[in-house]
């Protein structure tokens, strides 16, 4: 893998040495590798538009979207698709800009209406799509100090730039692109360094070695080779990673404290409950993931209560309630969560109690956290204090 990686960049490097000790190169051979390479860099950003809103649809559901509960990894692999496709768009991006740079810059800078609507657009496509990239790959390495602004939201919204900028892109370049693509590949020019075919195998190896040496973070096989992953599937206690630890989340109850209660607040009654009283419920174990929405995932054996026998406990119609979950945390983005109507009532939905057969480590949410299936870590709530159900509208 690793002497791969090295050939790859060594190849790249005498690539760019030859690029800019020649003229450009010849127009058809140029718009052909920039067609191919827009083909893989447009499939490859689609995929990552298409699994990023989907993850925003199932963080922040409007009334008509609906969200399974089966298969209970669906979500560790469509945001697995994400950050990998994402990732894979680095090296495509670097190559595309590479080869259309010698008309980035050409003179005079606008010709005509036309022209200088479409090179702001290719500029705004060009800064959407860096800015999703490395925002993105700060958010993967959790390197926020770079982003002063909320990563999720900026992400999100220029994501929708990026797209639009795409579309108009693609429509003015069609002709071009179809040109490009459907005439016969033309000879390779004697004495290049690299061959087109040789650049695109490059691009191609650089944007595995990028995908597989971070991806691997969720496929435990082949974690030797997660150079780049910063966190390994069966790292952190219980063998599970941890994202945000309870020192983190500044909780101060310390583990066998007597003062814990779960109150659970429901249609009929208000339930206050120790810890003991939830172990001496009957208690269910389930396999799930957890699945961040940062591209990692780890399968962990989860025991606890059903979150529907809590419901019931406080008279509430399972069918038709849904649930707000509390953390003891006070503050923070995610010390919250909603679990609507079929999940609420699905038998996988716990709160649970222990990780792997032992009580659930201070930093996965001791004394219980919520796990339900097929849903984003960021709402698979640690350190549970309180629950609110009422009928879903
Ligand atoms: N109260 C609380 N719960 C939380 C979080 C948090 O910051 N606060 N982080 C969430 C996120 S983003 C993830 S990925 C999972 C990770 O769970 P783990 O640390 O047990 O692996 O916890 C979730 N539950
Ligand atoms: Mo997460």
């Amino acid at each position: 893998m690793v002497r791969h990686a090295c050939r790859g960049l060594t190849r790249i490097a005498a690539f760019l040495r030859s690029a800019v000790s020649r003229p450009p190169v010849a127009t058809t051979r140029s718009a052909r590798l920039t067609s191919l390479l827009g083909v893989a860099l447009g499939t490859a950003f689609l995929v990552c538009f298409l699994t990023g809103l989907l993850s925003h649809l199932i963080q922040h559901p409007p009334a008509w979207f609906w969200w399974p509960s089966r298969p209970v990894g669906l979500y560790r692999l469509t945001q697995g698709m994400h950050v990998a496709t994402g990732l894979a768009c680095v090296p495509l991006l670097g190559a595309k800009l590479w080869s259309v740079h010698p008309r980035l810059f050409v003179w005079p800078p606008v010709r005509s209406v036309v022209h200088a609507t479409e090179r702001a657009t290719v500029a705004l496509l060009v800064a959407a799509a860096l800015f999703q990239v490395v925002s993105g790959v700060f958010n993967v390495a959790r390197w926020y100090q770079p982003m002063p602004f909320f990563f999720t939201a900026g992400h999100y919204w220029s994501a929708w730039l990026a797209i639009g900028a795409l579309l108009i892109h693609l429509g003015v370049q069609l002709p071009v692109i179809r040109e490009a693509l459907t005439s016969a590949a033309p000879e390779v020019a004697a004495g290049t360094a690299l061959s087109r075919r040789g650049f695109l195998g490059t691009v191609a190896a650089a944007a595995g070695v990028v995908t597989v040496a971070t991806e691997v973070q969720t496929a435990a096989p082949l974690a030797p080779v997660s150079l780049l992953a910063p966190r390994r599937p069966r790292s952190g206690p219980q063998r599970v990673p941890v994202n945000r630890t309870a020192a983190a989340a500044g909780i101060t109850i310390a583990r066998g404290h007597e003062a814990y209660r779960l109150i659970v607040t429901g249609p009929a009654r208000t339930l206050s409950l120790r810890l003991a009283d939830l172990e001496a419920m009957a208690q269910h174990t389930v396999e799930l993931p957890i699945s961040c929405v940062e591209g990692w995932s780890s399968t962990g054996l989860w025991t606890g209560v059903r979150l529907q026998v809590l419901a019931e406990l406080t008279g509430a119609d399972p069918r038709r309630a849904e649930a707000h979950v509390e953390s003891l945390q006070a503050h923070g983005r995610y010390r919250a969560s909603m679990v609507a109507p079929p999940r609420l009532r699905d038998p996988l939905t716990l709160i649970a109690v222990r990780l792997g057969g032992e009580p659930l480590h201070p930093d996965h949410g001791w004394p219980a956290r919520l796990i339900a299936p097929n849903r984003p870590g960021v709402l698979q709530t640690k350190w549970v204090g309180a629950i609110t159900i009422r009928a879903a509208s």
